[in-house]
């Protein structure tokens, strides 16, 4: 079996998959799809979404994060990342969904107004209660165990961890203290995910690639 993933280190859709990656103990190639003019060009002639991560496995070609993680589970690779029973599952992709949709989406948007220079303030005050509805929804479906679904790693985690390191990143750049205050409940659960050894390996990652653009691009 021959995998590569072409990958973004800072994107969080990338770590997700990394996430998988690690816990799974899977042999993938990760490719930088962005750090030559030659990769670059290769990787525009694998498809039409232009988007990281990108799955190339034994010829065929796969993007979309969650897609990707499912298509690991379906083949039965490495240690199962789904819970058991449909309730579980449901609830998995319930949190992976409201993080993609609810909580990547203003968060994306308040990324591009980081620099305080030609902010937009209508759409950051906008975005800001956009973010804190998606954030408060994800708390909402958590149950206090050591990971998302029970006592052990699923998809849902593999979602929510990068998500949560930009997440704790993004609310003091725009005046808040502690961005996990009105949830509390799910900063507990952030912070026991960081002790798993695979998240962390994915966070040390995500910080060394978020202080490396800041320096280039100071704000
Ligand atoms: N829904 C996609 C989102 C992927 C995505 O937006 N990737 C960004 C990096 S975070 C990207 O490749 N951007 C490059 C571009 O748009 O040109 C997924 O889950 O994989």
């Amino acid at each position: 079996m021959s995998m590569k993933i072409y990958n973004a280190q800072l994107s969080p859709y990338s770590a997700r998959v990394r996430l998988a990656v690690y816990a799974k103990g899977l042999d993938a190639e990760i490719i930088d799809a962005f750090s030559t003019p030659e990769l670059e060009a290769e990787f525009e002639k694998l498809g039409p979404l232009q988007k990281v991560p990108l799955l190339v496995m034994d010829g065929k070609v796969m993007p979309e994060s969650e897609v990707i993680c499912e298509y690991f589970e379906d083949l039965g690779l490495g240690p199962s990342l789904r819970p058991e029973g449909a309730e579980n599952l449901a609830r998995m992709r319930l949190l992976s969904r409201i993080g993609d949709l609810y909580v990547m989406e203003p968060m994306t948007k308040l990324f591009n107004q980081i620099n305080p220079k030609g902010r937009d303030q209508a759409l950051v005050d906008r975005e800001l209660g956009e973010l804190a509805k998606g954030i408060k929804a994800l708390a909402f479906y958590l149950d206090g165990s050591p990971y998302a679904i029970g006592g052990q790693m699923t998809l849902a985690d593999c979602t929510l961890a990068p998500m949560l390191f930009f997440y704790e990143q993004i609310g003091p750049m725009f005046g808040a203290a502690d961005p996990f205050m009105d949830v509390p409940m799910l900063g507990a659960y952030y912070r026991g995910l960081k002790n798993d050894p695979h998240v962390t390996r994915v966070i040390v990652e995500l910080d060394a690639a978020l202080r490396k653009v800041m320096s280039a691009k100071p704000v």
